[in-house]
């Protein structure tokens, strides 16, 4: 096969040069047969869609396990210093096209299945999304394990074997509904189960405290309760099908044995109750991005993955090193994807302590090299933090070892800054507060060697805001990662139309070196291309139309601007900022039916957490709101309003492609990076955003002539705040303001029932306005109008989406990655031959 890679350009890049894989068109017709016949027990004339998916799956499986073997077989023999990312989220999505991209074989497959007389667009969408995570911080993991197979380094990630991932959201009659997801129902073809590798983690109980006869102390932990981790790998294909990594996930079992007793007193049903227990660590994904519920199912899920996770790396770095302990840190590195692992920090100390019987220095010097964090918030509702007495319950012996650091911890501190409690107990890791509690933060940047944030200007704040007092004591740990996307999902294979006409323009090296794209900017202002590129725009918003009408029967214009905002829905990320615009436009439209506007559909694409009432109000406004104007033939023409209901991988896939818009309209400060407004600008969409996360990156790269920039800056935001904002004052003095907010309280949207939609007009006044909507409310219509009149002039715009494809290369994952190896994880890659 041909091959568009490149060689990787620098030392200690992975290179990746696309190995061959030996198959044609003919071939991958057999194997796809033969799967159909001897997988599947079925054939060509009874198989509907589900069969052929599953078979063209085994198919590819064939080649994936192939690579895996000898992934596996390499990095054995090479035993090499690997990363381990532990994250209670990976956000996949689809596997099947991904794999076939990355083999580069979708070509190939295509035609084979057409002659099969199958179409394998159409039967992509047999796959159900895997949507193990909840938004960003889980699909920024699967972005980070694809750039490590890839660039060919030596990675697992471990997460957990979610039986449901993120709920299916309905909508019904304008409101969300939630429905369980089932990604495994009839069987998942990527996940392989690895009975040979289950491991035992133990929970409750107590500590009995020994002395030997020398008077030393042994602390020996009796659980009340054990449980069976169950391994399931799930292969990554790195893009050229050289490297073949593991996802492994961890599914909860009941330890027969531990049972035994209560069986045979005659307990089979409580037996079994303790089964059904055990099972429902790993049943359910926490719906709660951005907010800590608190629960005590989800510090066992947490230490429960986390747990196996360890003592799967130990069974590997024994098998070689035996009980020298010494190489260990130089071995693995664990980078935690924000603290919701972090107690593998004190349950490494447990083992290398009471089991290993090193002595404490030690330990602690092999685990705080070991252990590096990522930190993806800064908003205290996220700040995970445990009550003491629930982790006593839970993990008693965990909880001596965190007393014990955090004792020694503030010595350090004392010596740092002698006499000085008010520092103590701000640092502490104990939060003396009326419910004592764990600040899992403090823990993990204790225990950690390196802390970084996700994009500069939320890196800064992390050493400024969240821990200026760490940043003294540590100098030069805590660090910035901007965060990237995978051009391989999210340009490659989305965007076909588009990579094809970028291909044909300046090679296909772009795909492995992202900065080629810039080739393209000598080209932003021919005609000819300018018109190549919109046409690719063109038809992939006329397939978005077409899958707007499947979805939910409005009929959207393509020649319109396609408005787009999908993330997860929150306060701070201001999709009501956006709906008091699109009201405002409303009634502009009203008042004056000749208001001159380029025709726009405002399209949406939000989840909200189950229990966060007033997020679900928001979407309840923007379907109330999108069912008026959508149904209000005075406007139609011009404006009209979309809610794609479950947003998710799969629909970001055919959404992204064909915007013109992108929606980044944050609270400055609030948003540590976002990674959507990548892949929006990535796909030629302009942004309309705040200067908040990656924003104030992207702007820098594709620079102010080419995205719109509104609202207030970070400081702005907090001199703002200390000067006693008061929404009113904006309110009563901008009489469109006013008019729109008090419109969402009147019967126009809800009928008879006129107070519908208080709660959000409440909050916007009396509620404070905690992120500042009406602050950024006239700006942010200024911006709209900017970039409305920029659409009308066609060359401009289409040199601006150029521009903003062309200028994304600092945006790959890939150079997260290396930024990742380079300055904290300290990896070699190990070519897979
Ligand atoms: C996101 N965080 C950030 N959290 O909001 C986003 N939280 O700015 C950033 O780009 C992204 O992480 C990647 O760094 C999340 O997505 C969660 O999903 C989450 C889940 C459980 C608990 C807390």
């Amino acid at each position: 096969t041909t091959s568009n890679t490149s060689k990787a350009k620098t030392k200690g890049q992975g290179a990746a040069t696309s190995v061959s894989i030996q198959l044609d068109k003919d071939d991958f017709k057999q194997a796809v047969i033969r799967n159909l016949h001897r997988t599947l027990g079925t054939d060509e004339n009874k198989a509907n869609k589900h069969a052929w998916w599953k078979a063209t799956s085994a198919a590819m499986q064939e080649l994936v396990f192939e690579r895996l073997r000898t992934t596996q077989k390499t990095h054995y023999l090479n035993d090499t210093r690997a990363v381990h990312y532990f994250s209670a989220e990976f956000l996949m999505g689809r596997l099947l096209s991904n794999n076939m991209h990355n083999f580069e074989l979708f070509d190939t497959a295509k035609r084979a299945l057409k002659e099969l007389g199958v179409d394998l667009v159409d039967m992509l969408e047999e796959e159900p999304d895997m949507a193990l995570g909840n938004g960003g911080l889980g699909r920024l993991a699967a972005c980070f394990i694809d750039s490590l197979a890839t660039m060919e380094f030596p990675a697992i990630g471990y997460g957990i074997h979610y039986e449901h991932g993120l709920f299916r959201q309905e909508i019904r009659n304008g409101a969300q509904i939630e429905r369980p997801d089932s990604w495994r129902d009839y069987g998942n073809p990527w996940e392989i189960c690895r009975p040979e590798s289950i491991q035992q983690i133990s929970l409750y109980g107590y500590v009995e405290t020994k002395y030997d006869e020398d008077g030393k102390i042994h602390k020996e932990w009796h659980p009340g309760s054990i449980v069976t981790g169950v391994p399931w790998d799930i292969p990554i294909v790195g893009y050229g099908g050289k490297t073949v990594n593991v996802l492994r996930l961890w599914q909860s079992q009941s330890s027969e044995y531990f049972n035994w007793d209560v069986f045979n007193a005659g307990g089979y049903v409580d037996a079994q109750r303790e089964n059904v227990e055990s099972e429902t660590i790993s049943k359910v994904l926490y719906p709660n991005d951005e907010t800590e519920a608190g629960k005590e199912l989800r510090l066992i899920q947490q230490y429960f993955f986390s747990a196996c996770s360890l003592k799967d790396i130990i069974r590997r770095y024994k098998r070689v090193h035996g009980d020298d302990w010494s190489r260990f840190a130089e071995q693995v590195v664990i980078q935690l994807n924000d603290t919701h692992p972090a107690i593998a920090i004190p349950e490494l100390m447990r083992i290398l302590v009471d089991r290993a019987e090193l002595s404490w220095n030690v330990a602690w010097e092999i685990c705080t090299q070991t252990f590096a964090y990522t930190n993806h918030t800064l908003l205290p509702e996220a700040l995970e933090k445990w009550p003491v007495r629930m982790i006593g319950k839970i993990l008693p012996r965990h909880l001596e070892i965190i007393y014990e650091i955090n004792h020694r911890f503030m010595a350090e501190v004392d010596a740092k800054w002698p006499g000085n409690n008010e520092i103590k107990a701000k640092l502490s890791i104990i939060e003396e507060s009326n419910e004592k509690m764990v600040r899992m933060g403090n823990l993990s940047v204790v225990g950690s060697f390196a802390v970084n944030g996700v994009a500069e200007i939320h890196s800064a704040l992390v050493k400024s805001q969240l821990f200026p007092e760490f940043n003294e004591l540590y100098p030069g740990k805590l660090t910035n990662v901007t965060n990237g996307i995978t051009p391989r999902r999210w340009l490659k294979a989305c965007n076909p139309s588009l990579s094809a006409l970028i291909t044909k323009k300046i090679g296909g090296d772009w795909i492995l070196n992202l900065d080629k794209l810039d080739d393209l900017s000598a080209f932003a202002s021919n005609k000819t291309f300018q018109n190549q590129f919109m046409k690719v725009k063109q038809q992939n918003k006329l397939a978005l139309a077409e899958e707007i009408k499947k979805l939910t029967g409005i009929i959207v214009d393509p020649k319109a601007i396609f408005d787009i905002q999908i993330k997860r829905l929150h306060e701070y990320k201001r999709q009501h900022l956006n709906l008091l615009h699109i009201l405002a436009l409303y009634r502009r439209l009203l008042q004056d039916p000749d208001y001159d506007m380029h025709p726009r559909v405002f399209i949406f694409g939000a989840k909200a957490a189950p229990g966060y009432a007033l997020a679900k109000t928001i979407i309840y406004a923007i379907n109330v709101v999108a069912d008026k104007i959508n149904n209000d033939s005075r406007v139609n023409e011009k404006l009209k309003v979309v809610f794609l209901p479950n947003y998710r991988v799969s629909l970001a896939e055919k959404m992204i492609p064909a915007a013109d818009v992108s929606q980044q309209i944050s609270t400055a400060g609030k948003e540590a990076s976002g990674t959507g407004n990548m892949k929006l600008a990535l796909n030629g969409a302009i942004t309309i955003g705040t200067l908040d996360g990656a924003n104030i990156e992207i702007a820098e790269e594709v620079g102010e002539d080419n995205i719109f920039i509104f609202g207030l800056t970070v400081d702005e935001v907090n001199e703002t705040l200390s000067a006693g904002y008061n929404p009113y004052d904006y309110y009563y003095s901008n009489e469109e303001l006013k008019a729109t907010i008090d419109w969402l309280d009147s019967d126009y949207f809800t009928p008879g029932n006129p107070h519908a939609l208080s709660s959000l007009k409440h909050s916007l006044l009396e509620g404070g306005d905690p992120y500042l909507v009406l602050a950024d409310f006239e700006d942010y219509c200024k911006a709209n109008l900017a970039l409305d009149l920029a659409y009308r002039d066609k060359s401009k715009w289409a040199k601006m989406a150029i521009l903003n494809t062309a200028k994304m290369g600092k945006f790959t994952s890939d150079r997260s990655i290396k930024d990742y190896v380079e300055r904290i994880w300290k990896l070699d890659s190990c070519q897979v031959k």
